[in-house]
Parts: C-alpha cells; sequence; structure tokens
C-alpha cells in the first residue's frame, strides 16, 4: 500500500539551553508517524537561513516559536496533505515554494526543518528500514570520526577565552566505539590536569566540554595535547586535535580581538597564529579560522595551509549551496561544516553534502550548540558517508544521544568506520608532546 502524508503537526519544546526551538510530527495513512527536533545556534553565521522566533518579550525573553509551530499547521501541514513522503525532493520544494523567500523568513527554517527531518523518518518507518539506508541512496554510507569538544571557550562559554571549540578527533583506531572510549579518557584527563594546574573552573560549558578560565588561547591547545599523552595515546598518530575559532565572534572592525589577552590581531597576524599553532602542536582541522565574510583572507589562508590542513567553512558555508559554490570557484577552504538548519531542508543539506564531496571538499557533519534528544544527525552521519561528525563533548544527553545512536548503528549494521587520511604531523621534537608533559603552567 503506497502511503501519502496524513497530517503535519507541531509542538513548542524546549532545547539543551533552555530556549524553546520546534518539534514537528508528520502523520501517514495506515498510521505511521513520526517526530523531528530542530536544533538552535548561539554562534550563528549571518548569513543562515531565518530562524523565526515570536518576539513577545513577555515569553521566554521574545525566544517563543509559536509562530512557527502554526505555520507548521495552517500552511505546511495542508499544502503536503496527500504527498508521497518518500520524495523527498518534491516535500522540501513544496516548502522552499511556499515560504518564496531566500532565507526562509516567512514560515521560518525552524518550521520547515521540523517537517523535512520528520518526512523522512516517517518514510523510512514506513518502508521498515534504518534513517540512515533511507537517507543514503547510492551513497556510501559509514560511521563518522567523532570531533569531540574537550575545552570550550567564545559564546558557549562565557568567553573565558576566544577561541570557541578546541576539539578531540581520535582518528586512529579501527572502530568508531574505540575512537569514542579514547575521547572519553582524553575528557577525563583534562578534568585532572586543569585541576592539578589549579585553573578555574567556571562550568561546564553549552556543549558539555570544559569551560575553563585560561591565561591564553594557546594554554587550550597546551592542556589539550597534555590531556592525550595523559589518557595514553599518541598525539598525530592516534589522535588529532580540531579549532574552531568561530573567529567571526570575535571580529571587530577589520579585526580580531583576543580580549582574554588584551591584544588585537590582523588578518595576516591571525593567519600567522593559526599558522604556528599547526607547526607546534597536532592540530588537523582549523574552522572559521577567519571571519565570514572575509573572502579574500580566506584564499590567503587556503594558499598557505590548504594542503596540511583541513580548513572548513562553517559561518563562511552556512551548509549554502550558493556559498560553498563560491568558496569552491575561489580556492577557499578545503571542507565545509553541514549544519541542517542553517539552510532549512534535507533536500538542500544533501546538495551541499554531495556538491562538496564532487569537488573534493570534506564536509563533517554538525549538530547546534543549542540542541535536543534528537539523533537524526547520527543517521545523518552515516548515510551521508562524510566521514566526521561534531556533536559536542560526551557529557550531556543531548550530545549522548547521537554517540549512542551511532553505537546502536555499529552494533546493529557492519558498515566500515571511515578511514580519514591525516597529513604527517610536523616531526619537531620540540612541538608537541614532551614539552607539555612536563607541565606549561596555567
Ligand atoms: C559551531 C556550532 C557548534 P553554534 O560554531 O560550529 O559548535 O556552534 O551552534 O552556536 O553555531
Ligand atoms: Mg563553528
Amino acid at each position: 500500500m503506497k502511503r501519502v502524508i496524513r497530517c503535519v503537526r507541531a509542538l513548542e519544546i524546549l532545547d539543551s539551553r533552555g530556549n524553546p526551538t520546534l518539534a514537528a510530527e508528520v502523520e501517514l495513512s495506515g498510521g505511521v508517524a513520526a517526530t523531528a527536533k530542530v536544533p538552535s545556534g548561539a554562534s550563528t553565521g549571518r548569513h543562515e537561513a531565518l530562524e523565526l522566533r515570536d518576539g513577545d518579550p513577555g515569553r521566554y525573553a521574545g525566544k517563543g516559536v509559536r509562530k512557527a509551530v502554526r505555520n507548521v499547521e495552517e500552511v505546511i501541514g495542508p499544502a503536503l496533505a496527500g504527498t508521497d513522503p518518500e520524495d523527498q525532493a518534491a516535500v522540501d520544494g513544496r516548502m522552499i515554494e511556499l515560504d518564496g523567500t531566500p532565507g526562509k523568513s516567512r514560515l521560518g527554517a525552524n518550521a520547515i526543518l521540523g517537517v523535512s527531518c520528520a518526512v523522512a523518518r516517517a518514510a523510512a518507518m514506513a518502508r521498515g528500514v534504518p534513517l540512515w539506508r533511507h537517507l543514503a541512496g547510492d551513497r556510501g554510507a559509514s560511521l563518522p570520526v567523532p570531533m569531540v569538544n574537550i575545552l570550550s571557550g567564545g559564546l558557549h562559554a562565557g568567553r573565558q577565552f576566544e577561541f570557541q571549540d578546541f576539539l578531540a578527533a581520535p582518528y586512529g583506531f579501527d572502530t568508531y566505539s574505540e575512537s569514542l572510549c579514547a575521547a572519553c579518557a582524553i575528557h577525563r584527563a583534562a578534568k585532572e590536569l586543569l585541576d592539578e594546574r589549579g585553573c578555574v573552573l567556571t562550568g561546564v560549558a553549552d556543549e558539555g566540554g570544559w569551560g575553563p578560565r585560561l591565561p591564553a588561547n594557546e594554554t587550550a591547545l597546551e592542556v589539550l595535547t597534555a590531556a592525550i599523552e595523559r589518557a595514553g595515546f599518541r598525539p598525530g598518530e592516534q589522535v588529532v586535535i580540531a579549532i574552531d575559532a568561530a573567529s567571526s565572534h570575535f571580529y571587530v572592525d577589520g579585526r580580531y580581538y583576543l580580549r582574554s589577552e588584551e591584544r588585537w590581531v590582523s588578518r595576516g597576524e591571525m593567519i600567522d597564529l593559526l599558522a604556528g599553532w599547526a607547526e607546534r602542536f597536532p592540530v588537523f582541522s582549523i574552522e572559521d579560522g577567519l571571519a565570514e565574510d572575509d573572502w579574500e583572507g580566506w584564499e590567503r589562508l587556503t594558499r598557505r595551509l590548504g594542503n596540511r590542513l583541513q580548513l572548513l567553512g562553517d559561518d563562511l558555508f552556512v551548509t549554502n549551496p550558493g556559498r560553498l559554490e563560491r568558496g569552491i570557484r575561489s580556492g577557499v577552504a578545503n571542507a565545509v561544516l553541514v549544519k541542517m538548519n542553517q539552510i532549512g531542508t534535507l533536500t538542500e543539506t544533501f546538495q551541499v553534502i554531495d556538491r562538496a564531496s564532487e569537488a573534493g571538499y570534506r564536509a563533517v557533519i554538525s549538530a547546534r550548540s543549542g540542541e535536543t534528544e534528537d539523533d537524526f544527525l547520527a543517521d545523518l552521519a552515516v548515510a551521508s558517508g562524510a566521514g566526521q561528525i561534531k556533536v559536542g563533548s560526551v557529557t550531556r544527553s543531548s550530545r549522548l544521544s547521537k554517540y549512542n545512536r551511532l553505537l546502536e548503528i555499529e552494533q546493529r549494521s557492519d558498515l566500515p568506520y571511515f578511514r580519514l587520511m591525516v597529513p604527517r604531523q610536523p616531526a619537531d621534537p620540540q612541538a608537541h608532546g614532551t614539552r607539555l608533559t612536563s607541565g606549561a603552567k596555567l
């Protein structure tokens, strides 16, 4: 029996920061129903699709999503009734058409994305296949390498230091579950090191990583490298470091303001700083190393570091096919961060992933700093075969739902673990490792 979409509902729920977000429910004929919950960013890119908020200061400081809920129930639902849930492109195309704006500002990207994902889930259920298999189509599915948040700064941790995420990517293991186990050991070792060195821990940050007060941004790299060693792993060989600078958020009047270090850094100095770090630490990936509209700076950065580092565009590309195309044409970055709610539909998300892979760019599937218990992202990462996933730290259920779903997929399938190719790390004996265990003082 061919099923069609019978009805679409929505609900205002809360995300991991206690802000409202939207859950959409799609019911098919024959009684199959599925839900999807939408995440929300804090360090958002200027060019993201619009997250529709009510703006009523009397409720949730204006962040309510009742308008978006209404748009699902009164506009999107009736328009999709009778549609084939297996034709994701048609469903998403219809919603894009109904919205009619480039940034999805009429209906809201939150309203549209909730429905887009719930439709996919309902279709998978109706077919009786796991979501990842339904999404994968002809793509070579695989289990991704987790890029795990260990230390947080910037907007996710009260701006104790400016660079937003320092992450561990345990890539030199045979399986996803071994990598996850390594990440947990590194997370624990980082806490011990911070305690021992008398560092003020200001609590756990928005994505579950440690949010310490540090004397300088570089100290985060020292601590993380030392934590990898203390946990018993070889930095560079088994575990590499990824940085999300999220630099647009400390970019002021054409320069970068490192408030914690009381200094300003020009574009050229920023490139030198990142290059220096990549020489001295086992850094493999740098996200948003320069500001979101500095295309010229990005070209320089890519020319200088693109052959040895993964240069990842988040606020730069905002999962937008047009911006990614511009990047590919002008030799900017070599990887794209993929966040579904930056663009608003599953179809456009896959357009970005597929175009990246065609152009030889890597893709990293990413959560937002405001998340829910929804684990859709795990299936997306597997289905896309992108090979890397970034969903925060190894604490908090909003993060663990994704890691745990990946454990489940690993156990129930015979999918391969993605082989992440990492360029050889610098051989400088003064570099990472030895120097750091002997104790860089915080
Ligand atoms: C990022 C994300 C997730 P946010 O910058 O990559 O870490 O943060 O969701 O706040 O944009
Ligand atoms: Mg980012």
